[in-house]
């Protein structure tokens, strides 16, 4: 049975071994950078409390409990992406306005501990899917109604990346909230 990541048995022909090693590891580094997005976050978010938490370092810039927010709804529609591809011929992934979600989904308002929780157990619902999926479905597409075809290993890292990318945002607004309390005081 070849997995998506972990031990892959032997594949002869297509791909030379050497090749085919070199994928399988690369998989396997993605899947887990994926699986430890949630936990990025939240050390990235941990101990982050009261007006730390709607702090914008300027106009139309997110605070941490918005950019939360982001994640756990960009996760949500994520999980309904990844199956689709996974279980769909080429269907559409159709994008949305994350800034009108923002606005109009009561980001400002809505629950950090929600967030942070939805966000984790998605993730984790996602990572589960995606960890016993056969590495060829890997090639599978979808296409993206603003960035066009994309394979779910494109999914996987983009997915992958926007984890990352957004616990380095959150580190980034309480480090500028932290410096302009300072300059203040
Ligand atoms: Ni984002």
């Amino acid at each position: 049975m070849t997995r998506f990541c972990g031990i892959a048995p032997r594949r002869e022909g297509r791909l030379g071994q050497e090749r085919y090693n070199a994928l399988m590891s690369e998989l396997a580094e993605l899947l887990e950078r994926f699986r430890r997005g949630a936990e990025l976050v939240a050390v990235a978010a941990t101990g982050a409390a009261g007006s730390e938490l709607d702090w914008t370092p300027g106009p139309g810039r997110w605070s941490v409990r918005q950019i939360l927010c982001h994640l756990a709804d960009s996760e949500m529609v994520g999980a309904d992406r990844l199956r689709r591809i996974i279980a769909e011929e080429n269907p559409t992934l159709v994008a949305y306005d994350q800034d009108a979600w923002a606005r109009n989904l009561d980001y400002t308002r809505r629950k950090v501990s929600q967030a942070l929780e939805m966000f984790r157990r998605i993730r984790s619902e996602n990572y589960e899917l995606l960890k016993d999926v056969p590495e060829p479905a890997c090639e599978r597409i979808g296409t993206h109604s603003e960035r066009g075809r994309v394979t779910l290993r494109d999914m996987l890292e983009t997915y992958a990346k926007h984890a990352e990318g957004h616990a380095a945002q959150i580190r980034a607004v309480r480090e500028q909230y932290k410096a302009e309390r300072a300059g203040k005081a």
